[in-house]
């Protein structure tokens, strides 16, 4: 079975999205996830003009080879855009290759490990008691751990919360540039403990809690952050610092026994190594689309499985629902998941897209049994929205100092 045709599909219903789909001679064909959000149109060329032509002819059952010849036999190796470009070209692999034996990817991977997948949800507020409401309504509904963001007093916007903005997209206006945000630390410290102390108080100790600090920490700032909030027993504090100097870490863990992930923004196995095998993280959170497909969470998640480190895979709305599949599969086999992000199934529009049966119930999703990821694009329906430039804002200080987003 051979690879007879790869295309390149980008839209933007509600946000862009770039997907793959490899078609093979025996007229099956499988979908990947290529989006870099903000760097869209990057990916796009990378695989047209440099990955897609050495794939025609090429064996579709042959997935590691593939996955080999695009990484170790390119001198460039590693960093997003090669990464999303191989990460799509293994799912959509993955994706045939299950197509073709009639099953669901998870029976290729080695079958289930769990009933289903446990989840956790957004709640992002104007202030803390509105954080709390939205965590009471997400605990109505079944949900068992939330992740709680806060809009912090003195500053215009704040991450995960936007104001009367319905989306990045409305933030930029009809000029899309990166919109600007100020951030301030001291301010920070004076609203986050509070959030945490009125969670327990009115969602009580059985909630799982997460919080994301999106890297605006230093080290000893997040060390700081990690003793203020180890009383409130959270599941995670995720990104507190930057860890492109990864022995921060040691800093912060010295001093804390709060649980830490980090990873959204990995690429491989070589960018998680030091944490994981120095037991410096609790919970790795690279992305199939971001860290090189399937193929490379499986190797990730059974390294990290070793120094007791769990997966709780990045599901942010940029990320499209096939790679949020493929990270369902991997979740429901592997022996160390620890918990999956999740933000709901999109808009209409995305929804029109693209297309499954994953079930949701009581704080977990369910996949369906349908053969490879279960994900159907509709490509007639995507070319009603087209690719729209957009970027991810940026961050500065009080001082108008350049800062991490
Ligand atoms: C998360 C993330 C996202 C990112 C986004 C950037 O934990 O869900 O931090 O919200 O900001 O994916 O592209
Ligand atoms: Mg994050």
């Amino acid at each position: 079975m051979k690879i007879k045709n790869v295309e390149v599909f980008v839209c933007c219903p509600g946000r862009n999205f770039v997907t793959v789909k490899v078609v093979t001679d025996d007229g099956v064909h499988g979908l990947g996830d290529a989006t870099v959000n903000g760097r869209e149109m990057a990916v796009v060329a990378y695989l047209k003009e440099h990955v897609v032509p050495c794939l025609i002819g090429r064996d579709a059952h042959a997935i590691e080879d593939v996955w080999q010849y695009l990484y170790r036999g390119t001198y460039w190796r590693r960093g997003p855009i090669t990464m999303a470009a191989i990460a799509a070209i293994d799912m959509a692999l993955w994706d045939i290759k299950g197509k073709v034996a009639g099953l669901p990817l998870y029976q290729l991977l080695g079958g289930k490990s769990r009933r289903g997948v446990t989840l956790y949800a957004h709640a992002n507020g104007e202030n803390v008691d509105d954080t709390i409401d939205k965590a009471e309504a997400l605990v109505s509904q079944g949900f068992k751990a939330i992740r709680l963001q806060s809009a912090i007093p003195g500053l215009p916007v704040t991450y995960g919360v936007l104001g009367d903005k319905k989306d990045y997209y409305d933030m930029q206006g009809n000029r899309p540039l990166p919109p600007e945000e100020t951030w301030s630390t001291q301010k920070y410290f004076n609203m986050i403990e509070g959030l945490f102390k009125e969670a327990r108080e009115r969602l009580g100790r059985d909630i799982h809690l997460v919080h994301d600090v999106h890297s605006r920490l230093t080290p000893i700032e997040s060390a700081r952050l990690g003793k203020l909030l180890e009383k409130y027993e959270l599941l995670f504090l995720e990104d507190a610092s930057m860890a492109e100097n990864q022995q921060s870490y040691d800093v912060i863990r010295q001093h804390t026994s709060i649980p830490l992930a980090i990873g959204e923004t990995y690429n491989s196995l070589w960018d998680c190594k030091y944490l994981i095998e120095n037991q410096l993280i609790d919970y790795i959170r690279v992305a199939a689309t971001h860290g090189g497909g399937v193929t490379a969470m499986k190797r990730i998640a059974d390294f990290a499985a070793i120094y007791n480190v769990k997966t709780a895979p990045h599901g942010a709305p940029d990320l499209s629902p096939i790679c949020f599949a493929a990270h369902m599969h991997l979740d429901i086999c592997t022996p160390n998941f620890g918990i999956q992000e999740f933000v709901g199934f999109g808009n209409e529009q995305i929804r029109r897209v693209f297309q499954h049966d994953t079930r949701l119930e009581d704080g977990m999703a369910y996949l369906s049994d349908a053969p490879g990821l279960g994900v159907e694009y509709d490509e007639s329906a995507a070319s009603d929205y087209p690719y729209k430039r957009s970027y991810l804002p940026v961050s500065r200080l009080e001082d108008g100092t350049l800062w991490n987003w």
